[in-house]
């Protein structure tokens, strides 16, 4: 690492210089300079990238005095970081935010417009990094929002992907997966700090030996490394100055293995040990809920977490810092399991590196952590083969042993002759192989434990760590997820915004709580038409774009239904399908005539990981269902169905202010929280939900009139689980379930191939997991009760604005609150 250069003594030198005039002429100025110095073209031979690109490094250049004060401030202060360990960030595009953030907006539209340019041709060249799968991801960079936004010092940690989640198309319904080459036009939002590297180690072995004082210690040797490169990125609080950095690493094969084989004489080898070490960042592994047991996904976890703590202990804490008060600097937020090898690593750091005795670096190692877990599915915790973490780290497999030692000594202590549970407490486990379970380390590690809505935290204590929540109460808490406001209310919904702030006034995008005063406009008759012109403006925002970018057209005056998510068999997609289907039998049959439809869109967004045979299967059943809907003339153009390819960040900004309906119908107790629920009903659409996850959580505030609610709830869930559940009697059972899939059997969605859908339509038939079948009556019925609302547009947009004045509390600012309070135990720099 090389140090600070410069012994300077002119008054300039040690304070950034100031940011260009905040007008328009500054901006024009600024913006032609980059145009000529960066991109090396003149205004009129330039192209929309070069524009794009000159543009945002003329943001860059008005936050940057901010950012380096910033990081000035902070260690002058010597506050306590939050370190945010994350593996991913769906950040969504950068462009818009930072002009927000800056309050620049006006000013680059109107200095751009005297440039012949306009602002909207530049906000569609952006690439959003998408190194996100969905919204763990997502959680992540709507917390560095906030914690930047609410003047908390921290330090987003994560790995910078050559490819992000892939580009889904589809192909005769199909998903097809395309490699997301989000750097191809270039990247102007990071700076790259190649001087800054810091090797991370792998493989090899461990030693004993002597140290200087004759005592036995240990030491990795380890067989080979790469570089770590950090990418830095701004992360600009809302108009308060502070620009908080997140700083994401890439891999690059370091110089003395390049050469040493080079020397050899083997230059294709040389060339293959370099994509070696660059494809531990290459690409974001695209499985969402259920991990994938691979030697490079624990690269990439070791490799961006090794980085982190040694970028923060040798960089950001000043000279000779004494490593006992680590804790009272530092505390590293673990996301999920997938950072957790940072525990065995800062034990190793202190232990091996600075001497610490085991019980000093315990001490302090579990001061530094918490953890939060995102799921409820068994098969979606974490477990690393010994093997595999044996071979790769060998000296983080000793300290877990050692970890794994001590805690079960203490549950034996305090269980004395239960052996059974030392077992099932063991970080250690053996079938099918020998393993460590990453979330039982994480458990024992962290300070605090805990879920991301009410329900999940109860969850979690009750039923994936009971032993575990009955041995430390008091370790476990609950934070509900939230969102921010500045992304998915103010840039997302422009027109909202304006009717809030016209209505209560400006302030409350960073209180959202202050919605609550738009409660008496409910009964506003001319508050609830100017809300409805919002929606609809929506509505043509988003008929414009899918028609733009999918070429697909929405009609007119259509209840707006949606679904996007991740496609997974918990989050029930097919439970959705199966009652578009349901309807659609009813009309050719003549059940009912299709006047007795309410005019009805529904938009599905999903990716399927690319291994998922099942949830590929039912996006490719609901493409050949949406073909078959929106061609059948028996319809009457009142039943369609649109489900635009590769959702994403981009589309979802565009897609939930315009919708009428939120569908959140996860089998009770599968869904952690789900974040997208919030932000329906932030922009003002109406929740058909189960009782799951924060759902739970919208319904109490908006209140059971206002949310419609359906299914089993949980304890009726694991009751049926326990009763023993036969999908197939609810077939039987249901005339019209019946009807409905047997029409997908029959082959009348599939060209008359009745065996095409078989995975799914079987699977529903003899198993059902995720019981889609028991819920499909209540869930049908319950969509009556939507459509009965719907058709009164008083009712319903009374209903929409109270969702919009009641739900202020899932912003991600209050989620960095009870953070900071409940955890964290840190506050705001002022
Ligand atoms: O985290 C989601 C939950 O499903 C959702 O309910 C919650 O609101 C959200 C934020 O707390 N989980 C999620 O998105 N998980 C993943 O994307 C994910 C990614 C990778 C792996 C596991 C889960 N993995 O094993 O590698």
């Amino acid at each position: 690492r090389l140090g600070p250069a410069s012994t300077a003594t002119h008054p300039l030198a040690t304070a950034p210089v100031g940011s260009p005039s905040h007008n328009v002429d500054g901006f024009v100025r600024e913006f032609l300079h980059e145009l000529n110095t960066n991109q090396g073209v003149t205004l009129s031979a330039s192209s929309l990238n070069d524009q794009y690109l000159a543009l945002a490094s003329t943001v860059k250049n008005y936050l940057m005095a901010r950012w380096l004060e910033t990081g000035l401030k902070t260690r002058a202060a010597k506050v306590k970081t939050v370190g945010y360990l994350s593996a991913e960030y769906l950040l969504g595009r950068q462009l818009d935010n930072a002009l927000l953030a800056s309050d620049l907006a006006d000013i680059a539209e109107k200095g751009l417009e005297l440039c012949g340019i306009d602002l909207a041709d530049l906000r569609v060249q952006e690439v959003e990094p998408g190194l996100g799968n969905g919204g763990l991801g997502r959680l992540a960079a709507c917390f560095i929002d906030s914690l930047a936004t609410m003047d908390v010092p921290s330090i987003g940690y994560g790995i910078r992907y050559e490819y992000g989640i892939f580009r889904q198309t589809f192909v005769d319904g199909r998903q097809v997966e395309q490699p997301d080459t989000w750097l191809a036009l270039g990247a102007p939002w990071e700076f790259p700090h190649p001087e800054s590297a810091v090797q991370v180690h792998f493989g090899g072995h461990t030693e004993r030996y002597a140290d200087d004082g004759g005592q036995e210690r240990t030491r990795w040797v380890p067989s080979w490394n790469v570089l770590a490169v950090p990418y830095n990125y701004m992360v600009p609080g809302y108009l308060n100055g502070r620009v908080n950095t997140l700083r994401l690493w890439s891999a690059q094969a370091t110089k003395a293995f390049d050469l040493q084989i080079f020397n050899s004489g083997d230059y294709a080898q040389a060339v293959r040990a370099q994509t070696f070490a660059e494809n531990i960042s290459k690409v974001l592994y695209p499985e969402d809920s259920t991990p994938q047991g691979k030697e490079l996904r624990l690269q990439q976890q070791y490799f961006f977490v090794a980085a982190s703590l040694r970028d923060f202990i040798d960089h950001e804490l000043e000279p000779g810092f004494d490593l006992h008060r680590l804790p009272e600097r530092i505390t590293f937020q673990l996301n999920d399991t997938h950072p957790v090898i940072a525990v065995p690593e800062l034990m190793r750091i202190l232990i091996d590196e600075h001497g610490f005795d085991w019980d000093e670096a315990w001490e302090v190692t579990r001061q530094c952590f918490d953890y939060t877990c995102h799921t409820l599915l068994p098969e979606a915790l974490e477990v690393w083969p010994t093997e595999l973490l044996g071979r790769l780290l060998p000296r983080h497999l000793e300290i877990i042993f050692q970890i794994n030692d001590q805690f079960l000594s203490l549950v034996r202590q305090t269980y004395p002759g239960d052996e059974m549970l030392a077992r099932r407490m063991s970080m250690i486990s053996e079938h099918p192989e020998r393993g460590v379970r990453m979330a039982f380390l994480a458990t024992v590690a962290a300070s605090r434990v805990n879920g991301v809505a009410e329900l999940h935290s109860q969850l979690l204590r009750d039923k994936v760590l009971p032993d575990f929540s009955s041995l430390w109460p008091e370790k476990f808490t609950n934070v509900t997820n939230g969102v921010t406001p500045r992304r998915f209310v103010r840039l997302s919904n422009p027109l909202l915004s304006e009717l809030i702030t016209d209505t209560i006034g400006a302030g409350w995008l960073t209180d959202l709580e202050r919605l609550k005063e738009l409660e008496p406009y409910a009964d506003d008759p001319q508050f609830r038409e100017r809300f409805a012109a919002v929606k609809a403006a929506n509505k043509h925002r988003l008929t414009d774009l899918l028609r733009a970018r999918d070429g697909i057209d929405l009609p007119d005056g259509h209840l707006l239904d949606v679904m996007v998510k991740r496609l997974h068999e918990y989050k029930r997609q097919s439970l959705k399908l199966l009652h578009i289907v349901s309807l659609y039998e009813q009309v050719i049959s003549g059940k009912i005539s299709a006047a007795d439809l309410t005019p009805r869109t529904v938009v599905f967004g999903a990716k399927a990981a690319p291994g998922y045979r099942m949830a590929k299967d039912t996006i490719h059943l609901i493409n050949k269902v949406a073909a078959k809907v929106n061609a059948a003339p028996e319809l009457e153009e009142r039943l369609k169905i649109a489900f635009p390819a590769n959702y994403n960040v981009t589309l979802a900004e565009t897609l939930i202010p315009a919708a009428d309906l939120s569908e959140q119908i996860s089998l009770a107790g599968m869904e952690a929280s789900g974040t997208g629920n919030m932000k329906f009903a932030l922009n003002g659409a109406l929740t058909i939900g189960t009782d799951d996850g924060a759902n739970v959580e919208i319904r109490r505030l908006v209140g059971d009139k206002h949310f419609f609610l359906f299914g089993m709830d949980e304890p009726a869930v694991s009751a049926l689980g326990a009763k023993g559940y036969n999908p197939g009697s609810c077939y039987e059972a249901n005339p019209q379930l019946k009807a409905t899939l047997d029409l997908i059997l029959s082959g009348h969605f599939s060209d008359g191939d009745r065996h095409l859908f078989d995975s799914v339509v079987y699977n529903l038939l003899n198993q059902d997991r995720f019981m889609a079948l028991a819920d499909f009556q209540a869930y049908v019925d319950t969509q009556a009760k939507v459509e009965e609302r719907y058709a009164d547009q008083e009712a319903w947009t009374r209903s929409t604005i109270l969702n919009v004045a009641r739900t202020g509390y899932f912003s991600s600012d209050r989620s960095m609150r009870d953070y900071l309070q409940r955890i964290w135990h840190t506050s705001p720099m002022l």
